[in-house]
Formats: structure tokens, C-alpha cells, sequence
């Protein structure tokens, strides 16, 4: 076992308070391509026709194709063995919540409880005029952008860019983030903010970074002091095993 999983494991071990901040890395194994990627959805739908809010509300039945699409993507996912590990991490008591980026439904999936989705969940629809909210099949395309009894527009509950981080979602990760002492960040390119912000608000309040990534990233440069480099299905069950080991 190399000193960076012992390392790792170690910090793990005499933590307070653990909390993991994952990106669309960890669903990649799944068979979820990330957005950046060759195979991720910005090549098909460039983010600044397709992804702000501002984009929607032009033309809610354009934007409506990158849900269906995206919709096809996380169809019939299962978690793999990275998002397993953390919840392991969780049932030993060695981790106290996940905040995620995505909007997979695969921590939730895999058992992990203190789930914290930071960008909605594709699971759901809200409509934007009288804020109902219910469940989304992604799977039934429509031509036109669907529509609320009451006449407003509805769109999968997942934030776009100009839109607001749910306050819940903020507060409750605010408060993780201030209570922990180890953040472990898994699979994110440290691009898209304010969840990038996050490792940074960890590290300045003294907390040990571990990141699991197959690439560096900026926090690599920064903040991580513990790097785990390669798959994180690979590399988490890893670190699982160091810790229980
Ligand atoms: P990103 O910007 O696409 O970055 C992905 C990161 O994961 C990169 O740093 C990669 O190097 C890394 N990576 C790729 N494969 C692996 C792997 N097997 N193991 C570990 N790391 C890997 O994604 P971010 O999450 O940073 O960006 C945030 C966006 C992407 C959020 O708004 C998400 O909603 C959105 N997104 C979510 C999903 C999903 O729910 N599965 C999929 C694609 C995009």
C-alpha cells in the first residue's frame, strides 16, 4: 500500500468530522460521461447556449433536447464501486455526509444517507411560476417544452448556470463544511463555482484535503494534501481498505 493511502487513511482515522464533495468524476464508472470529456455533453451542447437559465427561458423547447439527452445518459445507471466505498465510509461512522454535484441519484443509490445534492436532482421537476414540484421521467420526449396546470414552465429541478444554489442544500454544506476537519474530493474539475469554493473554505478553516482524481485539477496546486491518483472506483475501495485494514 502506497504512503498516500496510509497517509489517508490515517487522517481519516483521527478525523472529527469527515465530509466528501464529489463531481461528475464518480459516475463516469457508472457509464455517466462527465460534461468536459470527449464524451460529455458540452461537445453536442455548448454551456452558454444550453445550460444558463438565460438560455431557457429563450427557448425552454431547445434546452428541453439536452434534458432528453442527458435523461438517456442516466438512465438505468447503477453506483459503482467508488460511490459504494463511500458509503461504507458512512456506515463506519468514518464519514458524516456527501455533498455532490450531480444529479444521478447514485450516493443515494449506493446507501449513503447525509447526501446533500448541490445541483438539484434530475429526478425531479419544478415548474418556475407556482414552485410545484414532482417527480421527472426523462425518458418520454416531447417536441414542446412541457407545462404546469397553472401555465408556467416547468424544468428538471438541476441548477443551471445564473440560477441559485438551493438555500437548504447552501446552508446545510455551510455548515459541514465549517464542522469538518477532513474533506475528501472526489472526481471534480474545481471549475464550476460556488462548489469549487467549498475545498478552498475547508482548507482555510484547517482542514486536511484528500483528493481522488485521474487528473490534477487546481485544487491539486492549492489546497490537496493528499492525492489519490487513478479511477475512483478503484481508488476509493483503496482507501476503504487502508482504513479498515
Ligand atoms: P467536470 O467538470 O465534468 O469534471 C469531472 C472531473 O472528474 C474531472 O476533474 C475528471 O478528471 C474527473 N474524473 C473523470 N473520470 C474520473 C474517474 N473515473 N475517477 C475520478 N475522477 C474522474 O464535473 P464537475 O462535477 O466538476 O462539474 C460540475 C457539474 C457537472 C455539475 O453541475 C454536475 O451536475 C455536472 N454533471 C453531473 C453528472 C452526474 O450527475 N453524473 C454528469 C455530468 C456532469
Amino acid at each position: 500500500m502506497s504512503d498516500a493511502y496510509q497517509e489517508a487513511a490515517e487522517a481519516l482515522r483521527h478525523a472529527r468530522c469527515a465530509v466528501a464533495v464529489t463531481g461528475a468524476g464518480i459516475s463516469v464508472e457508472s457509464g455517466i460521461p462527465d460534461f468536459r470529456g470527449p464524451a460529455g455533453i458540452w461537445q453536442k451542447y455548448p454551456p452558454e447556449d444550453f445550460a444558463t437559465i438565460g438560455a431557457f427561458m429563450r427557448d425552454p423547447a431547445k434546452v428541453w433536447n439536452l434534458w432528453y439527452d442527458l435523461g438517456q445518459d442516466l438512465g438505468g445507471r447503477q453506483p459503482n464501486p467508488g460511490h459504494r466505498a463511500l458509503a461504507r465510509l458512512e456506515g463506519l461512522g468514518l464519514l458524516k455526509a456527501v455533498i455532490t454535484q450531480n444529479i444521478d441519484n447514485l450516493h443515494q443509490a449506493a446507501g449513503s444517507r447525509e447526501v446533500i445534492e448541490y445541483h438539484g436532482n434530475a429526478r425531479r421537476q419544478v415548474c418556475l411560476q407556482c414552485g410545484q414540484a414532482g417527480p421527472l421521467d426523462l425518458s418520454k420526449r416531447s417536441d414542446t417544452a412541457p407545462r404546469c396546470p397553472c401555465g408556467g414552465l416547468i424544468k428538471p429541478d438541476i441548477v443551471m448556470f445564473g440560477e441559485l444554489i438551493p438555500p437548504e442544500a447552501l446552508e446545510r454544506s455551510a455548515q459541514w463544511v465549517a464542522d469538518c476537519d477532513v474533506m475528501l474530493v472526489v472526481g471534480t474539475s474545481a471549475q464550476v463555482f460556488p462548489a469549487a469554493q467549498l475545498p478552498y473554505t475547508a482548507k482555510e478553516a484547517g482542514a486536511v484535503v484528500i483528493e481522488a482524481n485521474v487528473e490534477t485539477t487546481d485544487f491539486t496546486r492549492t489546497v490537496t494534501d493528499i492525492f489519490l491518483h487513478g479511477p475512483s472506483g478503484t481508488t476509493l475501495p483503496r482507501l476503504v481498505d487502508a482504513v479498515s485494514g
